[in-house]
């Protein structure tokens, strides 16, 4: 690599930062089973208390994204506060649509209005929230959908959502974004109201300039190329975020980059080459579930995944890249790209950590440090945290 692409590649990758999930600290598990974990946290402040650790030892995930009802608190001031005082700051704040008997026929699509309203007060809930924790970002991940072909009129679901979502926008201040989810399948098997990117993108054109696409890796059919979905909302200018992680079949919230590292670094080498890993609005969160394995380490070996993926997209040689293509020289093209992705950038990354006061190696620190056998062993009593509102 030429010093040049290096020093580059270190400023860009100083300034990158990962959003996390505060659900990812609390317990999780599969419809089969969740297992509890000792030291898991009880309540908001320790969920934020945990992710401050993550960021204390890789010193890129300074945000946290709250779930609601989840980590509702009487105080979100106070919560804020905390978060401050330990070196983090509040993220996107989720709404959650599917853990409520109302909503068994839908909530924003509902067929009676009485229930599309309460879905819609949720959000202006959450956006009380967001302004008492200086977040900006309202997350909506619609779970709606029909498991049976007839069951409801698929077009007049749509006409009631985009009533819905004009009300919801109409609730942002300004300075708001409305980050709207797809997913292809699942809680419901026949049809989802917001299945793909194009559905999201749609409704967000019709909303606003506030309003953008959130794409998750595990919402996709397999086999899906993802990055063509990045390529194409970047295109726009509607990429708002990304919730990251890892799947083989299914929504699976693995730790990101484990499954499929080079489909990792294909997103991000899109996200390079359209200059939007800085200031271009795209917020890089983590959307995970550590049902089995230590849920703080968890969070740290999935940063350092996205870092590593991200390095070896800024080592891309564009130039090299755009001649080959340019040239029709398809190997050579293609080359670009695989040297990059073969490049070990852990060196790389350790230099970066050690020039901003880091461990070079946050997984090792943390586990040295002690954290996780002080938890386990103060953090009695009480409800450990997990999906339950
Ligand atoms: C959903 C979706 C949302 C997340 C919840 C926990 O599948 O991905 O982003 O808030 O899970
Ligand atoms: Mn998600």
């Amino acid at each position: 690599m030429t010093t040049d692409l290096r020093a580059r590649a270190l400023a860009a990758l100083a300034d990158q930062t990962i959003e996390l999930p505060s659900w990812a600290f609390g317990n999780s598990g599969t419809r089969f089973k969740v297992f509890g974990q000792p030291g898991v946290a009880r309540d908001p402040f320790e969920k934020i208390e945990d992710a401050a650790q993550v960021h204390r030892y890789t010193g890129a995930a300074p945000r946290v994204s709250l779930h609601v009802p989840w980590d509702l608190v009487d105080d979100f001031a106070k919560l804020a506060a905390h978060a401050a005082d330990l070196g983090v700051s509040i993220g996107a704040i989720n709404s959650n649509l599917f853990q409520d008997d109302d909503y068994r026929l839908g909530s924003l699509t509902h067929p009676d209005e009485a229930v599309r309203d309460k879905a819609i007060a949720h959000h202006a809930q959450c956006v009380d929230v967001m302004r008492a924790t200086g977040s900006t970002d309202l997350k909506l991940w619609l779970p709606d959908g029909t498991n049976y072909a007839g069951q409801d009129d698929l077009r007049g679901r749509q006409e009631r959502l985009a009533d819905s979502l004009q009300q919801v926008y109409a609730l942002l201040d300004p300075g708001h974004r409305l980050l709207l989810e797809y997913k292809f399948y699942e809680p419901y098997f026949y049809a989802m109201d917001i299945p793909d990117w194009g559905t999201s993108l749609l409704h967000c054109m019709a909303l606003g300039e506030q309003a953008t696409v959130v794409l998750d890796t595990g919402h996709h059919a397999p086999g899906t190329n993802i990055e063509f979905i990045v390529m194409q909302l970047l295109r726009v200018g509607r990429l708002g975020a990304f919730d990251f992680n890892s799947r083989y079949y299914g929504d699976d919230d693995l730790i990101v980059g484990s499954a499929d590292p080079f489909q990792l670094f294909r997103i991000m080498n899109e996200i390079v080459a359209a200059d939007a890993l800085l200031g271009a609005g795209v917020n890089f969160m983590l959307d995970q579930c550590h049902n089995i394995e230590p849920k703080i380490p968890g969070q740290i070996r999935s940063v350092m995944n996205v870092q590593e993926a991200t390095a070896k997209a800024l080592l891309v040689d564009r130039e090299a890249l755009a001649a080959a293509q340019r040239s029709g020289d398809v190997l050579a093209a293609h080359g670009a790209l695989t040297d990059a992705f073969s490049t070990d950038v852990r060196p790389l990354l350790a230099e970066l950590r050690e020039s901003k006061g880091l461990d070079a190696d946050p997984y090792a620190a943390y586990a040295r440090s002690g954290h996780q056998e002080r938890i386990a062993r103060e953090r009695v009593g009480g409800t450990q945290a997990g999906w339950g509102a």
